[in-house]
């Protein structure tokens, strides 16, 4: 396609799919200055916007760099995502002081004390490509630095585990039943080759290779490797506790981090991500809720979208990205902002959110 092809194209997406922010922030000027080679740079980053108009960022970085070297195009976008106002500078600050508010959700009602809790966190080393331009190889060998690294976190009491590799060969593979098994019990990510926008990406390319997952004893504490970003390490608990869950995650966390090399970060977007959506904190931090009433026994989510919207927060079934309310009307629920708020901040929000739909669905 030429250039003007190209900016029709996307002019066409812009009309059709107004949620689109490839689309919508599309720099054609920018677009047109730009040599071949960084063109071809900036089409790899949106493809999966063209080809999947339906998608809401419609963006990928390939190298960490990207966010430099395209923040003509990317920035926009990321501002209008993360709603921060274009005269305000960004700078991602941190804060894991996860002893500075009391968030425990079974203080508010004995109901919310088995709740199913969940954080991550999206890390990718400086070292390598992101995930849509790694090869197979880079995959591969990017895997073995991770695996070196659980066996060294098998020997914290906290933390000791096992790492569960499903690439063909792999000193640490598991069969297909046990890799069923793993995603059956919610620990270990799916088959990503079915992912339309993580295909145009590049993210899921060479599936199996370079994928598996790190799971603690207690089955607390998991890291995904080689899904969306080169890593998503998680805490997961029942409880309500959630300042136990965030402390958990950022203890095993930080016992990863002296194993590792260093992470892509930038002073303006914090942890540097495959998707804009997960810039900042990277974190995505969510608790399972039964709420009958706001969701017609789970039948209908406009109510609690709408409620969740207006409380900072985002409504997705239970199954995950795209998956329906689950039996009872249980929904996930999480703060929407990972950039320009810290981590402790996203806790607050969650257990001010979670406080407030559930007044709601007891009223
Ligand atoms: N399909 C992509 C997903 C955006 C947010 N979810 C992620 N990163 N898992 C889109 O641009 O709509």
């Amino acid at each position: 396609m030429t250039p003007d092809q190209i900016i029709e194209q996307i002019g066409s997406i812009r009309t059709a799919q107004p949620q689109n922010l490839m689309a919508r922030h599309f720099n054609a000027a920018f677009f047109r200055s730009l040599d071949d080679q960084k063109r071809q740079r900036l089409m790899e980053i949106i493809a999966s916007g063209m080809e999947n108009p339906d998608s809401q960022m419609g963006a990928y970085a390939m190298h960490s760099e990207d966010y430099d070297l395209f923040a003509p195009m990317l920035d926009p976008m990321i501002r209008d995502f993360h709603a921060i106002p274009a005269t305000t500078p960004i700078a991602q600050q941190h804060d894991w002081n996860t002893t500075a508010q009391d968030c425990d959700l079974g203080e508010i009602d004995p109901r919310l004390k088995e709740v199913s809790m969940r954080v991550r966190v999206a890390r990718n080393l400086a070292s390598f490509p992101l995930p849509g331009a790694m090869s197979k190889d880079q995959r591969i060998e990017f895997e073995n630095i991770a695996s070196g690294a659980f066996m060294k976190l098998i020997n914290d009491p906290a933390f000791g585990g096992q790492y569960l590799s499903i690439t063909p060969g792999s000193p640490h593979e598991i069969d297909a039943a046990e890799y069923d098994r793993r995603v059956s019990a919610h620990q270990m990510f799916k088959d990503m080759s079915g992912d339309p926008y993580l295909n145009v990406a590049g993210i899921s390319a060479d599936w199996p290779f370079g994928r598996g997952m790190y799971v603690s004893e207690a089955q607390d504490f998991l890291v995904w490797v080689g899904e969306e970003d080169h890593l998503r390490v998680m805490t997961m608990l029942r409880g309500g506790n959630l300042n136990t869950l965030f402390a958990h995650l950022h203890t095993g966390l930080e016992h990863l981090q002296t194993l590792l090399p260093a992470f892509a970060t930038s002073t303006a977007y914090g942890n540097l991500t495959s998707c804009p959506t997960n810039l900042g904190a990277g974190m995505r931090a969510s608790l399972h809720l039964q709420l009958p009433n706001l969701t017609e026994n789970g039948t209908d989510l406009t109510r609690v979208k709408q409620e969740a919207k207006s409380l900072g927060l985002a409504v997705r079934g239970a199954g995950g990205e795209h998956s329906g309310a689950g039996e009872g009307g249980l929904v996930d629920i999480s703060p929407s902002a990972r950039l320009g708020v810290t981590e402790m901040e996203i806790m607050q929000r969650l257990y001010d959110g979670a406080a407030a739909l559930w007044k709601l669905e007891t009223a």
